[in-house]
């Protein structure tokens, strides 16, 4: 079984039974003068995961294992994004008023679509989600069941909020889920930090964090 050197402890993973996630590699959240910068961050910290997820994607659409690319946002009349979500953040700031690549999150606009850089190949799945976690109002659990998915390699932004709620919620419905620490960004360092040394924790009570050569020697053998 392939192995990958990874904390708290060696992630084992079945290529018959192992699907990669790519969490919400969007416009809105990484181009410089998108809404992700206008909200006061650096995204450099998140742009630094572009080139190893595109190693890792060329590797990994050499395998038959499943690539799962997921979306943040809400239809356009916000019908799917709860009030409380929507007051979020400073009036000029807030999801579905207009930003520099569109209406801010919602779907069908530039901002809201995936970075040049990662864009989906055709038969990869997009999931479009209204909620921080990928599992919560969508598709996702009949499709991994469909897959016959039981490992997860979870990528993606923001490495506290929408990887993390992923994991959490991947990690209650029985899913076994290896971070790549290279591969998951944050506009803030220490939340990246802690982020991963939390998945890693108790003999890793979410998960398990490693770098992505580790994996990339994997799947190259
Ligand atoms: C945020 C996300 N940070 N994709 N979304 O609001 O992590």
């Amino acid at each position: 079984m392939p192995t990958v050197d990874a904390r708290p402890s060696p992630f084992e993973f079945d290529l018959d039974t192992t699907a990669l996630l790519v969490i919400d590699m969007q416009r809105d959240f990484l181009l410089p003068g998108g809404f992700g910068e206008s909200l006061g961050n650096d995204v450099a910290r998140l742009r630094r995961t572009i080139a190893p997820l595109q190693a890792l994607l060329k590797a990994w659409r050499t395998t038959s294992m499943p690539i799962i690319h997921t979306r943040e946002g809400h239809k356009p009349d916000l019908s799917d994004c709860p009030p409380a979500k929507l007051k979020r953040g400073a009036p000029s700031k807030r999801i579905g008023d207009a930003g520099a690549f569109g209406r801010i999150l919602i779907q069908g606009e530039y901002g809201h679509d995936i970075i040049d850089e990662l864009q989906p190949l055709n038969g990869e799945i997009v999931i479009d989600k209204p909620g921080k976690g990928a599992f919560y109002a969508t598709e996702l659990s009949e499709t991994l069941a469909k897959l016959g998915a039981k490992q997860l390699v979870v990528t993606g932004v923001t490495t506290e909020v929408c990887v993390h709620t992923t994991v959490r919620e991947a990690n209650d419905r029985g899913y076994e889920c290896l971070v790549l620490a290279d591969c998951v960004g944050s506009y803030f360092p220490e939340f990246q930090q802690i982020g991963l040394e939390m998945i890693a924790a108790q003999g890793g009570i979410f998960g398990w964090v490693a770098e992505s050569p580790a994996l990339l020697k994997e799947i190259a053998r």
